[in-house]
């Protein structure tokens, strides 16, 4: 039957989209076209409700940004002009431009950009992967996002998994560290309601009045950066004052002498200073934290986007542990949770060769540096690099480079594909198959493609399948099917062999720890000695300073505002950001506006080192005076001069784990 005459259906399936959730979904789909989305009851997280982004998503598939098929660039680089090519031409062309690269420059000469996208195990590190490592392509360190937060995790912990975010309800303090879930994992806010109903306090650290700071008994403005300070005053508090846990500590930890030397010279009173929090909250918090069980803290990335942010993670996933607050359910701490399930890595075939490491954050300079060896190939997926990389000057410099070969594959018309040489569609999840973890849910979801892609659009697995091919760089025994490739990530162990049972009973199944552990009674660490590393080697050495080393502000006098660009419900990152319509203002508290002589509604210009975005102003007094806020995921027409709030973010890095410091760009703003 046509299409266009098949009876509306409804699918159950789930969003693999960068997000804590892992919504599961029932979807309509009428002659082919997905009408309507609805979340299902099967992760309970869910609960049977998702986000409007999510259920605008009909938008992004039949709009017109759509690619629809293979282009080729015939105007200017960032210009936008394109003619419409062949898949077989597109690939034909790739596929040359790669070996003459590998040939002429060698395999290193060959950059794979690639972050989020759909996020699921079958569109990242499958294909694709296997492709690059055969090239012998430069690996990329990816650091936009969580590997700051990561390293502390399995430096401490061995990433294990967290409290269950639905446990919340037995909490009787609940900390909300550094995360904004009325916009990035919606579906916690009501969990953290029914606690407090039922008696919980809440305690939220966090710049900016977000909604559930409002409702919380005690907000702690922290500046951007100070965190590491605070939880550092916390811990010394706590040794200081009896309330460390010494049995716990004697029994399943290691450190905790040395994290207390460290700690000790953080007094109230000097953490106050860096933090700019008062020292009589500092106190009630540290003294709420000791008194209340269960306590749990659910740690974001807010935290880790700066220069302290790895030790900050640690010494915040440090304090249950000297507070003696595991082993009771609703008792512990959550970071990411993606770390419960084991994917079979020999999937993929043979492990990534050592080449050079480019961390992504570096980019734009690595464009810009023509030797050993120049970057000659870039390939962007799965990310829309300007808008999302820091130092987007240097991004947009690198990009226009006239012998640069630049391939983009991705749904829509990004401002990153205005620059390619070679642009590809690809197929959205619902178009494609999927394997999707949650990293705040412990469920796992197989998703199958509900709808038709429009055009010629292809899914990754696909495509880089058949560049491997193309190139000559196929082996026997590749998996290249998605179902084949599914069995195969889930077939290395017991566990996983049971997450596959699960999907095929009922297409989502739980974590092998089950889907309400409880720290140190069902779950452990995952270290070689299941203790908790307090202060962990590797993490020692890698921080410049050493780990829970504070590294004072970088405000000077030229750039004395804290700009920080977190997430809103608008966007995934920048993902569905060209339906957002309008320009995006800059937000300031009023006391830093009338300093400036601003007022509401004015055009601004909000300049550093790195570069100058030009937009509107809103006065905002839930800001810390002191921080301005311009939200991450943008694109370049939501600000007069086309710039966003990654050109302003530093290329440093942070002090472990190599993260962006999107929270460290200090700015200084004045009329336009
Ligand atoms: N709607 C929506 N959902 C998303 C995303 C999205 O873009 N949109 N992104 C997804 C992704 S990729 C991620 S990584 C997660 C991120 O989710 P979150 O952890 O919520 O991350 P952010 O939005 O970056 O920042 C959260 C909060 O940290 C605060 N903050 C900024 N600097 C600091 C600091 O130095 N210390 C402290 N304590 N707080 C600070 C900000 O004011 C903000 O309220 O969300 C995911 N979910
Ligand atoms: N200023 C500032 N910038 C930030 C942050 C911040 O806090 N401040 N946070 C950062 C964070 S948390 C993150 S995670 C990064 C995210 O950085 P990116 O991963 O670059 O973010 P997205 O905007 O989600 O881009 C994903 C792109 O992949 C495409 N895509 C989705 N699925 C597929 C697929 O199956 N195949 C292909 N080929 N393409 C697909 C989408 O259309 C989208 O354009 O951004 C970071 N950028
Ligand atoms: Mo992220």
């Amino acid at each position: 039957m046509p299409p266009s005459v098949q009876a509306p259906s409804v699918h159950t399936t789930a969003c693999p989209l960068d997000c804590p959730d892992a919504c599961s979904l029932e979807v309509r789909v009428e002659g082919g076209r997905v009408t309507k989305l609805d979340g299902d009851h099967r992760n309970p997280l869910t609960q049977g409700f998702i986000c409007s982004k999510v259920r605008h998503i009909p938008e992004l598939l039949y709009g017109p940004d759509r690619l629809l098929h293979p282009e080729r660039r015939v105007g200017k680089k960032g210009e936008g002009r394109f003619e419409r090519i062949s898949w077989d031409e597109a690939l034909g062309t790739i596929a040359a431009r790669l070996a003459e690269a590998r040939e002429r420059l060698g395999g290193e000469s060959i950059l794979p950009y690639r972050y989020g996208g759909s996020n699921g195990a079958l569109t990242h590190d499958a294909n694709d992967a296997r492709l690059f490592r055969r090239l012998g392509a430069s690996t990329l360190l990816r650091t936009v996002c969580a590997s700051a937060t990561g390293r502390a995790a399995v430096g401490l912990y061995g990433k294990m998994p967290g409290v269950a975010l639905t446990d919340y309800v037995h909490s009787q303090l609940i900390v909300v560290w550094g995360t904004n879930p009325s916009a990035t994992g919606i579906h916690f806010v009501p969990i953290v309601q029914e606690a407090q109903r039922s008696g919980a306090r809440l305690v939220v650290v966090d710049p900016r009045a977000t909604p559930l700071a409002k409702q919380a008994d005690l907000h702690l403005a922290v500046k951007p950066g100070g965190d590491l300070a605070l939880a550092l005053a916390v811990i010394r508090w706590l040794f200081e004052n009896g309330h460390a846990d010494e049995r716990f500590l004697a029994e399943h930890a290691t450190g905790a002498e040395e994290l207390r030397r460290r700690a000790a010279e953080w007094t109230v009173e000097r953490a106050a200073a860096a933090s700019g929090i008062a020292a009589e909250d500092i106190e009630a918090f540290a003294r709420l934290y000791a008194d209340e069980a269960p306590a749990v803290i659910r740690c974001g990335w807010g935290l880790e986007r700066n220069r302290n942010g790895g030790s900050a993670v640690a010494a915040v996933l440090a304090l249950p542990a000297v507070g003696g607050k595991f082993g009771v359910r609703g008792g512990g701490y959550t970071m990411s949770n993606s770390g419960a399930w084991k994917l079979d890595e020999r999937a993929i075939g043979e492990p990534e060769p050592a080449t050079r490491e480019i961390n992504m954050n570096h980019l734009g300079e690595v464009l810009l540096t023509l030797d050993s060896p120049k970057v000659d190939v870039l390939f962007v997926y799965n990310s829309n690099a300007l808008a999302t990389t820091p130092d987007q000057e240097k991004v947009r410099a690198g990009l226009e480079r006239e012998d640069l070969f630049t391939v983009v594959y991705d749904q829509v018309r990004t401002d990153t594909a205005l620059y390619a040489d070679i642009l590809l569609p690809a197929t959205a999840f619902l178009e494609h198959r999927e394997l999707g973890k949650g990293y705040g849910a412990f469920v796992i979801h197989r998703i199958e493609p509900v709808a038709e892609p429009p055009g010629e659009a292809r899914p990754n697995y696909e495509v880089f399948a058949e560049l491997t091919r193309r190139l000559g760089l196929d082996r026997p025994g590749d998996l290249e099917d998605p179902v084949a490739l599914e069995r195969a990530l889930l077939d290395g162990s017991a566990d996983n062999r049971a997450v596959r049972a699960g999907l095929d009973a009922d297409g989502i199944a739980d974590a092998p720890c089950g889907r309400t552990p409880i720290q140190f009674v069902d779950t452990f660490p995952l270290t070689a000695d299941r203790k908790v590393h307090l202060v962990p080697e590797a993490l020692d050495r890698e921080a410049p300073f050493g780990l829970y080393a504070f590294q004072p502000d970088p405000a000077t006098a030229a750039a004395p505002l804290a700009l920080i660009s977190p997430a809103t419900n608008r966007t995934i990152s920048s993902y569905l950001g060209h339906l957002r319509r309008g320009k995006v203002p800059l937000e300031m508290h009023p006391d830093d506006a009338a300093a400036r002589g601003l007022g509401e509604g004015d055009r601004v210009r909000i300049w550093n080192s790195y570069g100058e975005v030009v937009t509107g102003l809103r006065l905002n007094s839930d800001l810390t005076p002191g921080v301005v806020c311009l939200p991450k995921g943008l694109w370049a027409k939501h600000t007069e001069n086309g710039r966003t709030a990654n050109a302003l973010s530093p290329p440093t890095l942070s002090d472990i784990g190599g993260n962006a410091c999107f929270n460290d760009a200090r700015v200084e703003v004045a009329r336009a």
